[in-house]
C-alpha cells in the first residue's frame, strides 16, 4: 500500500535524515508534502529524483489532502500545536519531540521492543523516544526478558549533533579557537555534564527522560534507574556506559548470545583485537552496537555494557520511519 506522507520540520537535521532514510528504505509514498517554519519555506528539496518545494506549516496544511502519516521533527511547541491538527485531519502522527512522550494515551515506541503498543494510540499520535533512550532499549529489552533488570545506571557520552546544527557549529568553530557560545561552556576539548535544562531535583531533563521513558517502554515502573548525561566533543553518534543489576544470575556467554540474537543489535566485542564500538566508526548505521560486555563483580548479578548508535538515525529518523512501516504493516493507516 502506498501512503500520502508529510514531513514536518523537513529542512532540519532530523528532517533531512527522514528523507534520506525514507529513500533508502523505499518507503511506499504516493504524495509527499514537506513543511517547515516560514524561515525555510520555499526551499527546494529533491526526493527520489523529484523536486519538492517546502511549504510553510499552517493550521490548514493538512486540510483536504488525505495525509495518512505525518512525521514530525520541528520541536515540542510545534508538535504540541500541530500534531492534533494533523491527527484530526486523519493522519497518524509519529512525533520526534518530547512533547507527547509521557502522555498515557500516546504510545512511546521502539519497534524492536514494543511494536504492539502502536495499536494502542488514542489520539492518532505515536511518540518517538529520546535518542539516548532508544539505543539503550534494544539491549535492555533482550536482557530484561531473560534476567529481569532490577537497577540501571546510565552514563552517556552524547554527540553535538543531538543539539542540531548549532551544536555541530560550536564544536567545529570552537576547535579552531572560536567557540560560538551556543553551550554554557565551550564543547571543544571539553565535556559538559549538562544536556537540556536543569530541574529542581538536581537532574537535567535529559536524565529524567532516560529514567521515565525507559520505564514506559519496558512497561515496568519497578526498575530503579539513575542517569548522568554528558555532552562530549563528538560530531555524531551517542555512546553510553550502561550498568545493569539483575534479579536472576546469568552465564556471560549466554548473555552475549542473547544480545547478539536481538533484532538490530550488533555485538562488537573483542578486547584482544581492540574491538569495541566507537561513535566515529559506527555512526551512519541503523543498528545499535554493543561492546565491553563484562560482569560487574561488585554485585551478585550485574553487567556493564558500552552501547553506541547514530543518534540522528536510530535515535530519531530511522526509529520514526520504522514505526511508520509497522503502522502500515498493522493496517493502521
Ligand atoms: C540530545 N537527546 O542529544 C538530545 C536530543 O528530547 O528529543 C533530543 C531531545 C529530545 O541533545
Amino acid at each position: 500500500k502506498k501512503v500520502n506522507l508529510a514531513v514536518v520540520g523537513a529542512t532540519g537535521m532530523v528532517g533531512r535524515t527522514f528523507l534520506k532514510v525514507l529513500e533508502e528504505r523505499e518507503f511506499p509514498i504516493n504524495d509527499l508534502y514537506l513543511f517547515s517554519s516560514s524561515k525555510s519555506a520555499g526551499k527546494k528539496v529533491t526526493f527520489a529524483g523529484k523536486e519538492y518545494t517546502v511549504e510553510e506549516l499552517t493550521e490548514d496544511s493538512f486540510t483536504g489532502r488525505n495525509i495518512d502519516i505525518a512525521l514530525f521533527s520541528a520541536g515540542g511547541s510545534t508538535s504540541g500545536k500541530f500534531a492534533p491538527i494533523a491527527a484530526a485531519n486523519g493522519a497518524l502522527v509519529v512525533d520526534n519531540s518530547s512533547f507527547w512522550r509521557m502522555d498515557p494515551e500516546v504510545p512511546l515506541v521502539v519497534p524492536e521492543v514494543n511494536p504492539e503498543a502502536i495499536k494502542e494510540h488514542k489520539k492518532g499520535i505515536i511518540a518517538n523516544p529520546n535518542c539516548s533512550t532508544i539505543q539503550a532499549m534494544l539491549p535492555l529489552k533482550a536482557l530484561h526478558d531473560k534476567y529481569t533488570i532490577k537497577r540501571v545506571v546510565y552514563s552517556t557520552y552524547q554527540a553535538v549533533s543531538g543539539s542540531g546544527v548549532k551544536g555541530v557549529e560550536d564544536l567545529e568553530e570552537g576547535s579552531k579557537g572560536n567557540p560560538t557560545g551556543f553551550y554554557p561552556h565551550p564543547i571543544a576539548f571539553n565535556c559538559l555534564p549538562h544536556i537540556d535544562s536543569f530541574l529542581d531535583n538536581g537532574y537535567t531533563k535529559e536524565e529524567m527522560k532516560m529514567v521515565n521513558e525507559t520505564r514506559k517502554i519496558l512497561c515496568d515502573d519497578s526498575i530503579r534507574i539513575t542517569a548522568t548525561t554528558v555532552r562530549v566533543p563528538v560530531k555524531n553518534g551517542h555512546s553510553e556506559s550502561i550498568n545493569l543489576e539483575f534479579e536472576k544470575d546469568f552465564d556471560l556467554d549466554e548473555l552475549v548470545a542473547t544480545l547478539a540474537a536481538m533484532e538490530n543489535v550488533v555485538v562488537v566485542d573483542n578486547p584482544a583485537e581492540n574491538l569495541y564500538p566507537t561513535a566515529a566508526e559506527f555512526s551512519d548505521r541503523d543498528e545499535v552496537f554493543v561492546g565491553r560486555i563484562r560482569r560487574d563483580f561488585s554485585v551478585d548479578s550485574g553487567v556493564n555494557l558500552w552501547v553506541v548508535a547514530d543518534n540522528i538515525r536510530k535515535g530519531a529518523a530511522t526509529n520514526a520511519v520504522q514505526i511508520a512501516e509497522k503502522a502500515i504493516e498493522m493496517e493502521l493507516v
